[in-house]
């Protein structure tokens, strides 16, 4: 057996035995390689998924909702730092992955790519996007990575009050006036399919989960996340008086979940193509944000030079 492999045979059984795996620890460089892409994918999903609600920060029917909107696109963006910050542990540069985003190689989340033309779509994005976040990152509190997990812990505590910020708001309008009804229901029809696609393709067309999963990055599969959300969500939507968009969705007595019907797949692949309908809007938000930010780097950089100076001319006079 070659050192190399040796070498992964530890690694395997360490994380088999629930340790976790911190910065300085060996690891394969696959897996480094993942928890890379995976993170920063995280990340920029994020920091761009603060833009479809940012939209309505100004708009917002009250100053109670606009300061819960506010807080909430705000830790969205405390998400993103704690997630580079995590890739970082692992030697990816910062401004690499940044670059990434802003030049359109980098993936992010297919759902930020999607229209937010009324207030309810930010009722349902709070209760189907961060309720399928949850639903994902509450096993990632688990994954193998020491970091990652670490700042999960924190991620989900935020997203629940997220989630509940969303699911009041439907609340509101499913038990408003009957136009707030069709709004709410109307969001719910729009966001109901993208939301199930959150979870990533099926789990036999996904190239990355077996791997994932052997490595504990992933503790469940694609599959199975999206049937908990599912089987979550459809009483929620009963409580509010609304209908799932599907009219194959039936309880099934034999397997103890719902069964739902096909996924428009090619919808999928076409948004992660960047023919979403908001891909090349996200995109340039985030490129002007960052070329408008430009000052601000400069400044703390140049701020942080003259503080290194001074502390470097203060220990040669002590
Ligand atoms: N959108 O082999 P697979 C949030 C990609 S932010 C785009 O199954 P994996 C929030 C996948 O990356 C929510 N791409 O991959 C923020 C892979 O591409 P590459 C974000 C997707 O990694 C603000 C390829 O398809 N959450 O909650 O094993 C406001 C094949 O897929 C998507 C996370 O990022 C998608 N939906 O599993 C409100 C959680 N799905 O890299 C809310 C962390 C798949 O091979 N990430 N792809 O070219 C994960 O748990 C996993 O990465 C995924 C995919 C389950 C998403």
């Amino acid at each position: 057996m070659t050192k190399e492999m040796d070498m992964q045979e530890r690694f395997q059984q360490y994380v088999d035995a629930e340790n976790k795996v911190e910065p300085k620890d060996w690891m394969p460089e696959k897996y480094r390689k993942t928890l890379i892409r995976q993170i920063s994918q995280h990340a920029h999903s994020e920091v761009v998924g603060m833009l479809p609600e940012a939209n309505w920060i100004t708009r917002a029917p009250s100053l109670r909702r606009k300061t819960a909107l506010l807080a909430k696109v705000q830790d969205e963006a405390g998400h993103g730092l704690y997630l580079y910050s995590s890739a970082e542990t692992l030697g990816a540069d910062r401004m690499d992955m940044v670059e990434d985003l802003l030049a359109g190689k980098a993936k992010y989340s297919s759902i930020f790519n999607y229209p937010t033309p009324t207030w309810a779509d930010i009722g349902a994005i709070g209760w189907l996007v961060d309720g399928a976040a949850i639903a994902n990152q509450v096993m990632l509190c688990r994954t193998s990575y020491g970091p990652y997990s670490r700042a999960m812990v924190r991620i989900c505590k935020e997203e629940s009050f997220h989630q509940r910020q969303g699911y009041e708001i439907m609340m509101t309008l499913s038990k408003g006036t009957p136009a707030q009804k069709k709004m709410a229901q109307d969001a719910l029809n729009r966001w109901w399919w993208p939301a199930l696609m959150m979870f990533g393709p099926t789990d036999d067309n996904s190239p990355n989960s077996a791997q994932s999963m052997r490595w504990k990055i992933k503790r469940k599969s694609n599959d199975q996340l999206r049937q908990e959300f599912i089987d979550k969500t459809v009483p929620q939507a009963d409580y509010l008086g609304l209908r799932i968009p599907d009219d194959q969705l039936r309880w099934n007595e034999e397997t103890g979940h719902y069964d739902f019907g096909p996924i428009n797949w090619e919808e999928f692949f076409d948004v992660l193509k960047g023919n979403g309908k908001c891909n090349k809007q996200r995109l340039e938000a985030r490129q002007k944000a960052h070329k408008e930010g430009e000052w601000v780097r400069e400044a703390a950089n140049a701020h942080a030079e003259k503080m290194a100076r001074r502390e470097k001319r203060e220990t040669s006079a002590a």
